[in-house]
């Protein structure tokens, strides 16, 4: 899964990305991010396991195509953002910009560009005779973009969807807008987050420069600079987080002596599909899954414990994994 962190030119997107990912952008421009959950660190601190593996997503620096002022934006830009599951504005309000115009100026030509893509095709299809189903979707999608909503607010369904497949959109995934606000400066989100509201998007305040120093650090340093700022903890987790939970990701989790795991899954996936991340086997030879949630675990902290008072449930294939499940997979192969 990935994020694609995406803005006008100088506002902080590489920065960002550093604070994420402690590197700077390789060629690809994506690096693995691990996903904070504090219920991991808890449960290896419990089961002292051999390995800790967190949950990870990909953020892409997706580069800066287009400079402040200048409209038009290129394909390759597009595809980029095409193959991002969510997108990450960034906005530089370091820079004494207005973050409400850069917002537009960005998202604007997305719609646009959209809009000018669902156009054609209509005309092609028209001309090709497509079923009304097909063409209503398509209308349905006009008519959206042309109120400069993202394509993602049209509502279609998983069938008009399906229909509309081949055609590359990038505002139908949905938007993070993360403000990178200087050292000391008081900013007003307010306007912006009435103009991200027509994005259902949320804003998030982060001074990049300052995070990305701190995620070169080793931990202990870490720890006591942020102390020091009188920082809970970095606001690029915070932006990590609600990207894992903007692309309907979960998490489950296995624990053991050799490794305390979490498993990302979407939100609504159902156990054996679930023992399928695990492995192949599991999946196929899928009997029962043992589970107990995170907080039910953390009243007796121990799993022999767990068993003895009756605390785990058996549940069957068609069981909707929640977030935070401590499973173990029965199966034969
Ligand atoms: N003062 C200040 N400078 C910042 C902040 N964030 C980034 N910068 C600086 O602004 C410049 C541009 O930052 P980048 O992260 O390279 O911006 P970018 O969006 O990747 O830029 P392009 O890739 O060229 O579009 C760099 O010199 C950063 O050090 C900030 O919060 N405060
Ligand atoms: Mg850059």
């Amino acid at each position: 899964m990935r994020a694609g962190i995406f803005g006008l030119q100088g506002a902080g997107k590489t920065t960002l990305f550093k604070a994420m990912t402690g590197t700077v952008p390789g060629k690809s421009g994506i690096g693995v991010v691990r996903v904070p959950d504090n219920r991991i660190q808890i449960l290896s601190d419990l089961f002292k396991p051999k390995k800790t593996t967190f949950a990870e997503i990909d953020f892409e620096d997706i580069g800066n195509p287009q400079k402040r002022g200048r409209s038009g934006v290129d394909s390759k830009y597009l595809e980029k953002l095409g193959k991002c599951d969510i997108l990450v504005l960034t906005l530089g309000q370091f820079l004494e910009g207005n973050p409400v115009e850069d917002f537009h100026s960005v998202v604007d030509e997305l719609i646009l560009a959209d809009l000018n893509m669902v156009e054609n095709t209509l005309n092609r299809w028209t001309k090709e005779h497509r079923s009304n189903r097909e063409l209503d979707a398509l209308k349905r999608l006009v008519s959206t973009l042309e109120a400069e909503q993202p394509a993602f607010k049209a509502g279609l369904d998983e069938q008009q969807q399906a229909l509309l497949q081949g055609i590359r959109l990038t505002t139908n995934r949905r938007l993070m807008v993360v403000v990178n606000v200087g050292e000391d400066q008081d900013v007003d989100v307010s306007g912006l987050q009435q103009e991200a509201a027509s994005w259902e998007a949320p804003v998030l305040e982060v001074c990049a420069q300052i995070e990305a120093e701190i995620a070169e650090m080793d931990r202990a340093s870490q720890a006591e600079f942020l102390e020091g700022l009188g920082i809970g903890e970095p606001a690029v987790r915070r932006v990590i987080k609600q990207a894992f939970n903007m692309m309907n990701l979960i998490s489950f989790f296995t624990t053991g002596s050799d490794e305390v795991k979490a498993w990302p899954i979407r939100n609504g996936t159902v156990a054996r599909k679930a023992a399928g991340k695990v492995h192949s086997d599991i999946e196929r030879g899928f009997i029962r899954a043992e589970v107990i949630s995170y907080d039910d675990f953390m009243a007796v902290k121990d799993m022999k414990l767990a068993r003895d008072k009756g605390l785990l449930r058996l549940e069957g294939k068609d069981y909707v994994v929640k977030d935070g499940d401590i499973i173990n997979f029965r199966f034969n192969v």
